[in-house]
């Protein structure tokens, strides 16, 4: 089954948005394997947007990132990866679609309100930066036999 990162943003935590984010993963059917709020260091923040590195934003998103708590999260599901990149909405905003995470509460391009992995290959390297394997939890929903 196909694993994605999800993370709140500072601006997406400070703005009470965890339980409105969580929701829309937890309606939408996938299936949430963990998730803890931290505050990331520069050393972790440099390492996960490592891509970035040569780009003249990757200051500000460095210092953006570790200025406040964020809420981590490892979300599980088929197509997980490629459906929370459309429900979160495009990296802009402005061009983000309403009804999309960034078209119906992001305002700049900085400040997005979440990140979500872009691949199975950067989610693995992803998960592996921000989590252990003890704290993932794989289970079967055996509730929905019944409800
Ligand atoms: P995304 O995968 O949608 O998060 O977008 P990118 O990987 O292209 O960008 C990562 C982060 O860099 C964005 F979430 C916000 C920040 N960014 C800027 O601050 N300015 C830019 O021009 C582009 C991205």
């Amino acid at each position: 089954m196909e694993r994605t990162y999800l993370m709140i943003k500072p601006d997406g935590v400070q703005r009470n948005l965890i339980g409105e984010v969580v929701s829309r993963f937890e309606k939408k059917g996938f299936t949430l394997v963990g998730a803890k709020l931290m505050t990331v260091s520069k050393e972790t923040a440099e390492t996960h947007y490592a891509e970035h590195k040569e780009r003249p934003f990757f200051g500000e998103l460095v210092d953006f990132i570790t200025s406040g708590p964020v809420f981590a999260m490892v979300w599980e599901g088929e197509n997980v990866i490629s459906t929370a990149r459309t429900m979160m909405g495009a990296t802009n905003p402005a061009d983000a679609a309403p009804g999309t995470i960034r078209g119906d509460y992001g305002v700049q391009v900085a400040m997005n309100v979440i990140h979500g992995s872009d691949s199975p290959e950067s989610a693995a390297r992803e998960i592996s930066i921000f989590f252990t394997e003890e704290e993932l939890n794989s289970y079967d929903k055996t509730i929905s036999k019944w409800v």
